[in-house]
């Protein structure tokens, strides 16, 4: 076995990872490295991290704390779309204190999506100049090609309607 990366890390008094999972969470192609933390700062927190794996380094790519009562703490996280929209959600699992008692504790998070659109017009707006061009050139090859001959409806036989570009020698004539 080999060792490729090892990160440690912590935020505020302590940190502790919970859990982790694979997937591609921000719709890039390239799957994530999600990993759910408990995080003490006098306070209870509870923190979900997206990381990013080259192969090379590792970056983190998003992250959120959040505390929703005393004893927050996110025990396991997984992903996936879950409900078939085309966005991976990611599931963080857990408890918290409500009152005297201990409550299940369960978030659904996402990272949102740049509009596609602006790469989309772009396209358009691509492919609109190179069928203008073409058009264009079209247009202007067919005009210089020179015609030289055309059928006379009354004579039925070819006529010469371009001369030579030499000019004559007797064109005053
Ligand atoms: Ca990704
Ligand atoms: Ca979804």
């Amino acid at each position: 076995m080999t060792l490729e990366k090892s990160h440690e890390w912590y935020n505020f008094n302590l940190t502790e990872i919970k859990s982790v999972s694979i997937e591609d969470v921000d719709g890039d192609g390239k799957q994530e490295i999600v990993t759910s933390e408990f995080v003490w700062n006098g306070t209870s927190l509870a923190e979900l991290s997206v990381w990013d794996w080259d192969g090379k380094t590792l970056a983190l790519k998003s992250s959120q704390i959040w505390c929703s009562g005393d004893g927050t703490c996110p025990w396991n996280v997984d992903s996936g779309d879950v409900d078939k929209d085309g966005v991976t959600e990611m599931v963080t699992v857990g408890c918290m204190f409500a009152g005297i008692k201990c409550s299940g504790h369960l978030r659904i998070w996402s990272i949102s999506r740049s509009p596609a659109f602006p790469l989309y017009g772009l396209y358009v707006i691509v492919a609109t100049v190179a069928i203008v061009l073409a058009f264009a050139g079209a247009y202007f090859y067919v005009r210089k090609k020179p015609k030289t001959t055309q059928i006379d409806p009354f004579e039925d036989k070819p006529v010469v309607l371009a001369r030579s570009l030499k000019p004559s020698s007797n064109a005053l004539d």
